[in-house]
């Protein structure tokens, strides 16, 4: 079923106003109006950090801020792709033969992923050209996930424009693959909660099957993102990858130690699966099969029976094979905590007595586990979290891939106007009213990628 087509009652004011200049810069640059605008929200994820690409659930909602895309046909061969911003260069290429550079990062490369994403999946052939001209207002680099908005954006632009009839399931599942084109093993979580968010409500997120379910959060909260202003390009660095193999490295050296067919391991979770145990044994299990002093790639290759040349070729992607040590124990134990921090985050939701404390609770214990263990956040994200919770929030954590970006805290509505004004004084002293109200914003859960005709 194609269900995107959103009703004109949904489209607000700013909405319009946004969407007016958006048509007016495609039609200056391509001398048509666009036929219609597709747009994907980014999102902010609350708790599940890092687990998704190790198969286990994460709990994010969207964000009211999209990658928007006017779209339209012409009459040539070509895909041209434009930004409203002008300090973005221009692609143009043939719309069957263009290539990916996973090399060298550019900002389009993800409208190719999804354009690319959807043709393939579905065989598409001779197909016609397009004029694009992209309007993004999720800040970049922050892990808000504009990246994945982006791809999104462009694999549902892609679908409308050329009639395949993709449920948003189906999407997800072409997005989130297509995605890696760019060179990021990354899991799902961006693509699919861009595709099945609903307003209103945040998402439990699950893998294998894909699904979504909502999670209503409890009243007299809000969530305030923070960015940190700490910019991290998760294709530019091998930080992410590096992360992605460890824990696939964890998972075979876990199956190794309980004779498990390795074969049919891929992530943590499969492995859990297979022992059928809760996530206390594992953590157990954890603490007493693997050493905290990191693993040499000699130590991993002799432990799975490989070469380390079939190790580095068969197992390290490519930006991964200069690793030189693996912190399996450390990587393992936060993958299994946070995945356990999901659940009891979702069913914290539900309970009413003292629900924010307890949420709040788990977000820092969330944060301490990314900082500590996985060693994705940074000194800025630190102390920025640290402020939060100093500044009246019941949590404070790094959301997205970390290293930079931003934090998410859960903050009482009664503090929120004296929360925002200390994490300015304490953080932001030097930022005009303008960059303080993009970097600091309060949100609620908005809902997933549609079609304006
Ligand atoms: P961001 O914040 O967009 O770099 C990444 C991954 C997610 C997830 C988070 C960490 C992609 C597209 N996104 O997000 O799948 O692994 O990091 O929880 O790879
Ligand atoms: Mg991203």
């Amino acid at each position: 079923q194609f269900t995107f087509l959103a009703k004109p009652k949904f489209l607000m004011i700013n909405f319009q106003c946004r969407y007016k200049t958006l048509c007016k810069a495609f039609a200056t640059k391509y001398g048509k109006d666009p036929e219609f605008v597709s747009r994907a929200p980014g999102r902010v994820n609350l708790i599940g950090e890092h687990i998704d690409y190790c198969g286990y659930s994460v709990l994010p909602m969207a964000l009211t801020q999209d990658l928007s895309l006017a779209v339209g046909k012409n009459t040539t061969t070509t895909l041209r792709i434009s930004n409203v911003d002008g300090n973005f260069s221009e692609f143009d290429g043939d719309i069957s033969t263009f290539t990916i550079d996973s090399n060298k990062p550019a900002w389009y490369n993800y409208v190719l992923c999804g354009i690319k994403g959807v043709t393939e999946s579905r065989e598409l052939t001779n197909l016609t050209g397009l004029n694009i001209m992209v309007d993004g207002t999720v800040p970049q680099a922050a892990g808000l996930s504009s990246s994945s908005a982006l791809v999104c954006s462009a694999g549902l632009a892609t679908a409308h424009v050329f009639n395949c009839n993709l449920s948003r399931l189906k999407l997800a599942d072409i997005c989130m693959k297509c995605e890696r084109y760019i060179g990021t093993q990354g899991g799902g979580m961006d693509q699919s909660i861009s595709f099945l968010a609903q307003h209103g409500t945040a998402k439990l997120i699950s893998f294998n099957p894909l699904q979504a379910t909502s999670v209503a959060l409890p009243s007299g909260s809000a969530f305030v993102v923070s960015n940190s202003l700490v910019r991290m390009k998760k294709a530019d660095t091998a930080h992410f990858n590096t992360r992605v193999v460890e824990c696939k490295l964890a998972a075979q050296i876990l199956a190794a130690h309980n004779s498990l067919d390795r074969a049919a391991i891929k992530t943590l979770r499969d492995v859990q699966q297979l022992l059928d145990v809760d996530f206390d044994a594992m953590l157990k299990m954890v603490d007493s099969s693997l050493h905290d002093d990191p693993y040499t790639v000699e130590e991993v290759a002799g432990l799975l029976s490989m070469s380390v040349e079939d190790l580095k070729s068969k197992v390290l992607f490519k930006n991964t094979s200069e690793v030189k040590a693996f912190k399996l124990k450390q990587r393992a134990t936060h993958v299994f905590a946070e995945a356990q921090r999901v659940f009891q985050f979702k069913s914290v939701c539900s309970e009413t007595t003292n629900a924010l404390t307890q949420l709040g609770k788990l977000m820092n214990e969330s944060h301490e586990s990314c900082s500590r263990l996985y060693q994705c956040s940074c000194l800025e994200l630190d102390q920025l979290t640290q402020l939060c919770r100093t500044s009246g929030a019941h949590g404070s954590r790094l959301t997205g891939a970390g290293w930079g970006g931003c934090a998410v805290s859960l903050v009482p509505v009664e503090n929120l106007s004296t929360f925002i004004g200390l994490l300015r004084s304490g953080y932001y002293g030097n930022l005009n009213d303008e960059d303080f109200n993009k970097a600091v914003f309060s949100t609620s859960p908005g809902g997933g990628a549609a079609i304006y005709l």
